[in-house]
């Protein structure tokens, strides 16, 4: 291979050109990435020591879990000021440092923008709550009790909505008498767009980050800022959810809302149209939790001037059963591939997709979809690299998933630290679920699976902190490592290097046109990207061996293996392919 010579990485592309398109970015949770100080939590001057390590792997890209200054309740989805750092992770001179440090080293920087709410302790939220006069009262959504019901009596509530971590959507304030809408944590008003102040407010905010040398925007619940207000003001009840709950789906009237498009638009052409200070092009992704594949092509076509590309979720729902995500089945595969195969062919020359198997929200791709014995680990890990990575769009890595970390096995609900996991838990035992009933829900799913601290070296506390870990490392870190996977050639780490350098190296992996073949195998996931080359990629996503004919692909099988996880693998014989429990290739004609 001549990867290196031939490479054309995202970072060389000149300003007004889609680097993005090329490029691959890694997810820093910074809480939980590498502790400079010995507090036990993860800070900015810890990734600044990390960053050659990052380099290595070939990312172009980081995204940088907000550090603004936060109560934390929800590890700084909470934010109380958006011009400072929290001093848990530093200062405003460490940024710069951090930012300075990524652009030496021909990276970019993604800063997250949470702005579909701000915490209850940002000065906007507290002169708003101060009284029903106050200038900013209509910053955020305040509403009278339910007609003819006392505040603060279940039931009052200005709607039936059930919020995403659990009881209702609306919190009373005794002192101004009235409700305030907060789809997440109580702690996390939501911000009122149709205000147009915030909306000023919030594009001048992102243009000072702009001007500091950020380089995109990663946005929180983006597709959440639009609610359906009646024309009185008021808002709609949601269909009763399933079961006893006296609580209803809101989500209709909060999701992919009637005035989104327009906001997306507007926030385009008052802060993205200009660009990066370097005059590249900025990157914006949307969290988009609900979207539809015809919404997520208007909001990333281009010619609409909105988004670059939005996190979609249906994927990430093929294994939940019906009691969502706290009861997580068995993956049936076909359904996984259906659905990405959809995103796929429903975004081509469209919009633009990102990829990804795991964020600091989502249990561990290898224990979740893969297989996360000492037997299989390696292999599962790297093949849910592969079957991804080499799909069209913007893959992004999440801090780990390089080295194929596991899930924790915590039993009790001390261990947890969650928000969104802790009020599950009270509300499911406060309405009569047993604790290891829940126990039983929470273990494969939390989100402190993904936030256990990073596993870099063999040392106490896996070289994570000196101190005390805010979160238990998993115990697994003496085998699962940085320094391990750096030093083995045949690491994960590795695996995924290559992958990124194949995306660099060949457009084909950019823009080729994506088939499905074999949609109903259980076990085999195989596809082809068609351009001037043919890439076919076919992995085995299971443990045990299996034989496969993929009929037509002769040609492009008997073509170069550019990669695979098994070197000793069967060479293909025609159009027949037998591969070792979780073996992938990657052949290219
Ligand atoms: O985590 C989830 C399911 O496991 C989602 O419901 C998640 O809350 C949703 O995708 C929104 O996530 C984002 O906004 C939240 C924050 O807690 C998450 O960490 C963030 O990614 C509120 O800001």
């Amino acid at each position: 291979m001549t990867a290196r010579s031939t490479s054309v990485t995202a970072r060389a592309l000149g300003p007004g050109q889609e680097w993005w398109r090329r490029a691959v970015v890694y997810q820093v949770y910074p809480r939980s990435f590498a502790d400079s100080d010995g507090d036990g939590v993860g800070d900015l001057r810890g990734i600044i020591g990390r960053l050659d390590y990052i380099a290595a792997l070939g990312v172009d890209v980081v995204w940088l879990s907000p550090i603004y200054r936060s109560p934390q309740a929800d590890n700084g989805y909470d934010i109380s000021d958006y011009h400072d750092v929290d001093p848990t992770f530093g200062t405003l001179a460490d940024l710069d440092e951090l930012i300075a440090g990524l652009h030496a080293r021909g990276m970019r920087l993604v800063m997250d923008l949470v702005v579909n709410h701000t915490s209850d302790e940002h000065p906007w939220f507290a002169e708003s709550r101060a009284s029903k006069d106050s200038p900013r009262r209509d910053w955020y959504w305040w509403r009278p009790p339910r007609p003819g019901c006392r505040g603060g009596e279940p039931g009052a509530e200005p709607t039936n909505w059930h919020g995403f971590f659990s009881g209702s959507t609306w919190e009373w304030d005794e002192a101004s008498g009235e409700y305030y809408l907060h789809l997440f944590d109580r702690k996390q008003p939501d911000l009122n767009w149709e205000n147009p102040a915030v909306r000023r407010a919030v594009y001048d905010m992102m243009r000072w980050w702009v001007d500091r040398g950020v380089d995109g925007f990663r946005m929180d619940v983006i597709n959440l800022i639009s609610k359906a207000v009646r024309p009185d003001g008021s808002l709609p009840d949601g269909a009763p959810l399933p079961g006893p709950s006296r609580y209803g789906d809101g989500s209709p009237h909060y999701t992919n809302g009637p005035r989104l498009d327009e906001f997306l638009h507007e926030m385009h052409d008052a802060v993205l149209a200009g660009g990066a200070r370097d005059g590249a092009v900025l990157l914006s992704v949307g969290e988009t939790p609900g979207v539809t594949l015809d919404q997520a092509r208007s909001i990333t076509d281009p010619a609409r001037r909105e988004l670059d590309m939005v996190f979609q979720f249906e994927h990430m729902g093929v294994d939940h059963g019906p009691g969502g995500k706290w009861q997580l089945r068995p993956l049936h595969l076909p359904d996984l591939k259906a659905n990405l195969a959809r995103w796929q062919e429903g975004l081509a020359g469209a919009g633009w997709n990102s990829l990804y198997w795991n964020n600091h929200d989502q249990p561990r791709v290898v224990s979740r979809w893969g297989d996360d014995s000492p037997e299989h680990r390696v292999a599962s890990a790297k093949t849910l690299g592969t079957v991804l990575h080499l799909q069209q769009g913007t893959p992004y890595v999440y801090q780990g998933e390089e080295l194929g970390m596991t899930n924790v096995s915590w039993s009790q609900i001390e261990d947890y630290q969650d928000v969104e996991t802790l009020n599950y838990y009270r509300e499911s035992v406060a309405g009569g679920a047993s604790d290891g009933e829940v126990m039983a829900g929470i273990g494969p799913v939390s989100r402190d699976n993904a936030r256990t601290p990073m596993q870099w070296d063999d040392s106490p506390q896996a070289g994570f902190t000196t101190g005390t870990p805010w979160l238990s490392v998993n115990p697994a870190y003496p085998q699962i490592n940085a320094a391990a996977a750096v030093a083995d050639p045949d690491s994960v780490f590795h695996h995924y290097r290559r992958l990124i350098e194949l995306r660099h190296r060949l457009d084909v992996v950019v823009d080729g046109r994506f088939e499905l073949l074999l949609p109903e195998h259980e076990q085999v996931f195989a596809y082809t990207r068609r351009a001037a080359q043919t890439l076919l990629v076919v992995a085995n996503m299971s443990s045990e061996p299996v034989a496969v004919d993929l009929p037509g692909q002769a040609g492009v099988l008997a073509g170069e293996l550019l990669l695979t996880t098994h070197p000793d693998g069967a060479p293909a014989d025609g159009d027949r392919v037998r591969l070792a429990p979780w073996e992938s290739r990657v052949y290219l004609a």
